[in-house]
């Protein structure tokens, strides 16, 4: 197998590594793309109270986010870790990638957005990652899909405020582009890209999976990482920086 870029991926790669972000609309089938709706819905009901939490909307407490499950989901594990979606993210890394992490952000009606920000200050093992969305709905800038500043992955950490996020002065002046994604799409993206993105203001889920990976040569960092991320859940967070721009509700 060749890390390098194939003729399906090369159009790919060149535009993530100009942009830090780059879309494939088609990346699942329709098959595939329905079993993630009802992997999605597994998840939820077999997933501890610890690694989920809920937001207060103006209709009552509803689903944010569940974490860390694909060690206890076949399925998800073999469609997250081989096929396609290993070959598009060893052509992005230029070596095979390694899972470290993965989350749904449910998004339901009257879900919260994200203010603007990187990932890698919430990474706090190893040097590069690459996060990829699949969209489980339809998603747009009427349900909070992600916004993104494109090219902007290459300057490091930008001035950050106390919660972590992109000072305003930064935020402001970046050119932000709304990347919507239908059912089965995929958007890959650099730890340290730019993004944000608004609430559902719709009567629709947005529900979201985000998958991200280190360059193999970095080893297995995910049990180190879930083992701080926990210690941090337990203080009553629900994430490792303060981007969230909801009511999080235990
Ligand atoms: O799901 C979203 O709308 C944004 C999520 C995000 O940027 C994050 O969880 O870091």
């Amino acid at each position: 197998m060749t890390f390098g870029a194939s003729n399906r991926t090369d159009g790919i790669v060149s535009d993530f590594d100009r942009d830090g972000v780059v879309s494939v609309p088609d990346l699942l089938d329709e098959g595939t793309a329905a079993r993630l709706l009802e992997w999605a819905d597994e998840v939820v009901r077999e997933t501890d109270g610890g690694m989920q939490h809920c937001e207060q909307t103006a209709s009552g407490p509803v689903l944010a986010r569940t974490e860390d499950f694909v060690d206890r989901h076949d399925g998800l594990r073999d469609l997250l870790t081989s096929g396609v979606v290993a070959e598009t993210l060893a052509a992005l890394f230029g070596e095979p990638a390694i899972l470290f992490k993965e989350k749904i952000n449910h998004k339901l009606p009257g879900g919260a957005g994200y203010a603007p920000h990187q990932d890698a200050p919430a990474y706090p093992y190893g040097l590069r990652h690459v996060t990829m969305l699949l969209a489980i709905d339809d998603a747009g800038p009427e349900n909070g899909c992600l916004e993104f500043a494109r090219g902007r992955h290459r300057e490091g950490l930008l001035p950050a405020d106390d919660a972590e996020c992109l000072a305003s002065s930064i935020a402001d002046e970046l050119a932000w582009e709304a990347f919507p994604a239908a059912r089965g799409g995929a958007v890959f993206f650099d730890s340290f890209t730019p993004h944000r993105s608004g609430p559902n203001h719709s009567d629709r889920p947005r529900r979201a999976l985000y998958v991200t990976y280190n360059a193999a040569s970095e080893g297995d960092l995910r049990a180190r990482y879930y083992a701080h991320k926990r210690r941090h859940l337990a203080e009553g967070r629900v994430s490792l920086i303060g981007h969230f721009q909801g009511r999080a509700i235990r």
